[in-house]
């Protein structure tokens, strides 16, 4: 069927016309009655675009809502298919369209790009087997291990429903009872808690996922993007000042280097580790709240990301674009982590109430190349693409038409233990956060981690306060004292928490 002209093939010098392409004669007055008079219901060229204008937003994204977006590729340096038959790693110099969308986490859509947050980190790759989503942030971990706690989690960050205003009890009421957000909070007060904009920091696909290549084996695996232009962070001072000057720095800096040519490209690593090493594994490799060391499972290069264009059209290209971890190709398969379980539910669900049912019609989310969809889905709001009428919309079926292929199952693995809701809280907490402490960062940068802990700190009650140093001492006797200290410097200064909520504690 031959689709209607878009307006970007139409001469300007066109007519102007309604969204239904009739011609209008006159844009710039009403229809009244009488110069004075009412409006008619008869003018439905201002109907139109009355009615239009009221529908141009979509609900923003409940976590991510602000954020910046690029187009490039992928393209393969160095040979994995020894893990993974994924096509998109097929040969040396295979290059793939990707989409990439950086983001904040907790602030809304016009919020400002330089707060201490972590960065979303999200690659949409077109390949020729169909989507595959990375849906990553800049940090290697995660807040919490389990993905029922991620809703609440979300809301101690966001704003309290009654004051709408955000609210450090919140936030420090939450992290200090889940001390396995210990290693997270660390390194989201470390100084790549505020990064440079978006060209320079690292992406990590944060979960374990599995690999499977063309015999059959299966290993876990990591992903990593270091960024090739290195890693720069934002001083306090300078991103405080940033909110106010220029909110939207991180979007303008990626905008303008792409529109430069000056292209941002990060290389791609994984880490590997085999099942056998995952059943003595020192600690659980499943865990979101571990990273796996580097120096027993080497970084392996893969390829390389470069974005080389930009939007034309951000709410089409950019607020429309919608990733999915459960959007993986044969050859790259879930692991049982259980945070990255519980995302392969939440995100198609959350696209089909912010997008709609057929979210996937939409040109950004669709596959390219020589991908294709062949189903029998049929129907839903905005219906574009539909199983065609001259094969069956059922199956199975007797006719030609699409079938499945065993070979593109997902590889059999087993499983054991008992079905019950295990609890984590007590795993290992604070072994690894110990080694980024002292051992990852220098003096001066633990000093500046102290120090920003306790300007946001200080601004929950006291016996909260309390909690969250009794945590930070389980890592290390010096990481609590400085933080003790530095807070009994701020209370002294500050006087009594008065909270804006009314809630009443309730002290176990
Ligand atoms: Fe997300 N997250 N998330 N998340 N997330 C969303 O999906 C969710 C998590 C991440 O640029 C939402 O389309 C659950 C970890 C990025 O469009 C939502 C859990 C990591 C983006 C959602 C997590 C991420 C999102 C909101 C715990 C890093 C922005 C709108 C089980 C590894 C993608 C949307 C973009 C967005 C759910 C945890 C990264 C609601 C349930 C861990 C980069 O579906």
């Amino acid at each position: 069927m031959e689709q209607s002209k878009q307006r970007a093939e139409i001469p300007d010098s066109s007519v102007l016309t309604t969204g239904a392409g009739i011609p209008i004669g006159d844009k710039l007055n009403v229809l009244t009655a009488g110069p004075r008079g009412p409006l008619l219901v008869q003018d439905t060229v201002f109907i139109d675009e009355m009615a239009h204008f009221d529908r141009e937003r979509i609900p923003e994204r409940v976590v991510h809502a602000k954020g910046a977006g690029a187009f490039g590729y992928f393209e393969v340096t160095h040979d994995i298919t020894q893990y993974t038959k994924a096509k998109v790693f097929e040969g040396i110099g295979k290059k793939t369209n990707i989409a990439v969308r950086f983001s904040t986490v907790a602030g809304e859509l016009g919020s400002a790009d330089t707060v201490r947050d972590p960065r979303g980190f999200a690659v949409k790759f077109y390949t020729d087997e169909g989507i595959w989503d990375l849906v990553g942030n800049n940090t290697p971990i995660f807040f919490i291990r389990d993905a029922i706690l991620f809703p609440s989690f979300i809301h101690s960050q966001k704003r309290n429903p009654q004051t709408n205003l955000k609210d450090p009890d919140m936030v420090w009421d939450f992290w200090s009872l889940r001390p396995e957000s210990l290693h997270q909070v660390t390194f989201l007060f470390s100084d790549r808690g505020i990064p440079d904009g978006y060209r320079y920091m690292n992406g990590y696909g944060s979960h374990t996922f599995r690999l499977v290549n063309a015999q059959g084996e299966a290993v876990y695996c990591k992903f990593h993007y270091k960024s090739n232009q290195g890693i720069r962070n934002l001083s306090v001072k300078e991103a405080e000042k940033l909110v106010v000057k220029d909110p939207d720095y991180a979007t303008r800096d990626l905008f303008q280097a792409i529109a430069k040519k000056d292209f941002p490209s990060w290389t791609m690593y994984i880490q590997v580790m085999t099942f056998k090493q995952a059943e003595t594994c020192s600690f659980n490799p499943f865990d979101l709240t571990k990273v796996w060391p580097h120096n027993e499972y080497p970084l392996i290069p893969v390829g390389k990301l470069l974005l080389n264009r930009n939007p034309q059209n951000y709410f089409a290209e950019v607020e429309q674009i919608a990733f999915d971890p459960s959007n993986m190709p044969p050859g790259i398969e879930a692991s049982p982590d259980k945070m990255l379980q519980g995302r392969l539910f939440s995100y198609p669900d959350t696209h089909r109430h912010r997008l709609g049912a057929n979210y996937l019609h939409l040109p950004v989310n669709c596959p390219r190349g020589s991908a294709h969809v062949s189903n029998y889905q049929q129907g839903g709001p905005m219906c574009i693409f539909s199983a065609p009428c001259n094969v069956p919309n059922y199956y199975p079926n007797s006719f030609t038409s699409p079938r499945d292929d065993r070979k593109c199952n997902e590889q059999a693995f087993r499983t054991a233990g008992d079905v019950e809701r295990h609890d984590s809280s007590t795993e290992d907490n604070v072994s690894q956060v110990r080694v980024f402490y002292n051992e990852t960062l220098s003096e001066a940068e633990r000093q500046r981690v102290c120090e920003n802990i306790a300007l946001h700190l200080k601004d929950a009650q006291i016996f909260i306060q309390k909690r969250a140093v009794k945590n930070f001492q389980a890592v290390d006797p010096d990481y609590g004292a400085r933080i003790q200290a530095l807070l009994e410097k701020h209370n002294k200064a500050g006087g009594k928490k008065e909270p804006l909520h009314s809630y009443t504690p309730c002290l176990h």
